[in-house]
């Protein structure tokens, strides 16, 4: 059924509820000088390439090809559209290799078609802190689906992370493959029902009017938490011991140090936004929350391109109720012009999903390890790690 995935050293379908199995890498590493020092072969029209993201041109080729042909909803009415800056962002974190940046051109038109990326983490699965890559933006230009090209990209992409001596990875996936650690569901929050209802992303309840729709997702204009304010460079020390802290309760969590923390929290307009509380009396750093800006490209609408959505990403609540922490994340959303806030039912969201008006979304996210078995496969609120 997976002829390329029952090769990898994945968990199987087969080992599902095979408690014998021992939990922790399933390939033992191998010397370097072992690992094939040559790319994989691709068809004889297509190059591999090495992007260079630091430059202009290469950047909006890569915008352009995800751009046209990256991740679709299931009707095919929305299509992620990450910006620019996004991608250097989410692609040049600290320690980044360039090598694991990996594109294929079309040898005579020069045009890129086909597109992987890692980036160096630590991941924490039980005790055990593992490097791994994140592997993620997996994209074939639409004309060339289906020739098992996704395999040959999997596979160089698997090398050059064995060559920089990293030999696990984690990734997410809409589809289902062997096998997922844990299976997530996207929840979303109107903020401009209006707009949702209009493009198709969302549908007037039973027994409701637009009016009476308006009015039930209607937030405030600032702010409710005293002290609540943009998180600053200063702020890193205390958000990466504030996460700390709260990551460590989880069974499977990226593990920030002060530098992660920097690049991955510390604002970046339209990429990544963090708040803090600060306790205006002991101007101690309290709580966190944080989201990353993540528009769609409406496909196919009249009077509407795009769709700007915020997407939950790591929250940390000791003093604030969770709760109230989400909901001035809301409002500052809302004020930022946001159409959609979306989180998962990861961590602790659950706790205030159905309560900040969050609706289920259709469709799931898969969480994958490679080459790291787990016992058993995880609840979604026993993972602390969000992937872009
Ligand atoms: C997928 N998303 O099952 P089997 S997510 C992994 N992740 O293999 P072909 C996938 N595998 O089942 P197409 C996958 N989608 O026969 C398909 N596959 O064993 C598997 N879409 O290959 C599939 N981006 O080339 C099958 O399929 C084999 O032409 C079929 O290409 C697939 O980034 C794709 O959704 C996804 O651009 C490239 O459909 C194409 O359809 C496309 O015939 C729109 O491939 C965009 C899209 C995926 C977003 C993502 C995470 C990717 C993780 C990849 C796995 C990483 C493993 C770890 C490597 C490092 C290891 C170390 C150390
Ligand atoms: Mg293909």
């Amino acid at each position: 059924r997976h002829k390329f995935w029952e090769t990898q050293p994945v968990g199987q379908f087969k080992d599902i509820g095979d408690s014998s199995l021992p939990e922790g890498p399933i390939e033992q590493p191998t010397p370097l000088s072992e690992v094939k020092q040559e790319p994989y072969n691709l068809p004889a029209a297509y190059e591999w390439i090495t992007c260079d993201l630091e430059t202009e041109e290469m950047c909006s080729e890569v915008y352009n090809l995800l751009t046209n042909n990256y991740v679709e909803d299931d009707e095919n009415m929305f299509r992620f559209n990450y910006s620019k800056e996004f991608l250097q962002w989410a692609l040049r974190p600290p320690g980044h290799f360039k090598s694991w940046h990996i594109g294929v051109r079309a040898k005579t038109s020069k045009k890129l078609v086909a597109f992987i990326t890692g980036v160096p983490a630590r991941i924490r699965v039980h005790d055990d802190v593992v490097t791994m890559a994140e592997v993620n933006f997996l994209c074939v230009h639409k004309r060339l689906r289906s020739k098992r090209l996704a395999p040959v990209m999997i596979k160089e992409v698997t090398r050059r992370v064995h060559l920089e001596n990293i030999w696990q990875a984690a990734y997410t996936a809409g589809v289902v493959i062997p096998t997922p650690i844990a299976t997530c569901q996207y929840w979303h929050r109107s903020l401009n029902p209006k707009k949702l209802i209009d493009v198709g992303f969302s549908r007037l309840g039973p027994r409701m009017t637009m009016s009476r729709t308006i009015r039930l997702y209607k937030l405030p204009d600032s702010t409710v938490t005293p002290g609540f304010r943009k998180m600053e460079l200063r702020d890193v020390p205390a958000v990466t011991r504030l996460l700390r802290g709260y990551l460590s309760q989880f069974v499977v969590a990226t593990d920030f140090d002060e530098n992660d923390v920097e690049h991955w929290l510390l604002p970046k307009e339209n990429v990544v936004d963090g708040f803090v509380v600060e306790s205006p009396l002991t101007h101690e750093i309290t709580d966190f929350c944080s989201f990353y800006t993540l528009p769609s490209t409406i496909l196919g609408h009249p009077n509407y391109t795009t769709l700007k959505a915020a997407y939950s990403y790591y929250n940390v609540a000791t003093k604030t109720p969770l709760l109230q922490l989400m909901n001035d994340a809301l409002i500052i959303a809302k004020l930022k012009d946001y159409d959609v806030f979306n989180a998962l039912d990861v961590m602790e969201n659950e706790s205030f999903l159905k309560e900040l008006k969050f609706g289920p979304g259709d469709g799931k996210l898969h969480y994958y390890l490679y080459n790291y078995r787990l016992k058993q496969p995880i609840k979604p609120s026993e993972l602390g790690l969000v992937l872009l």
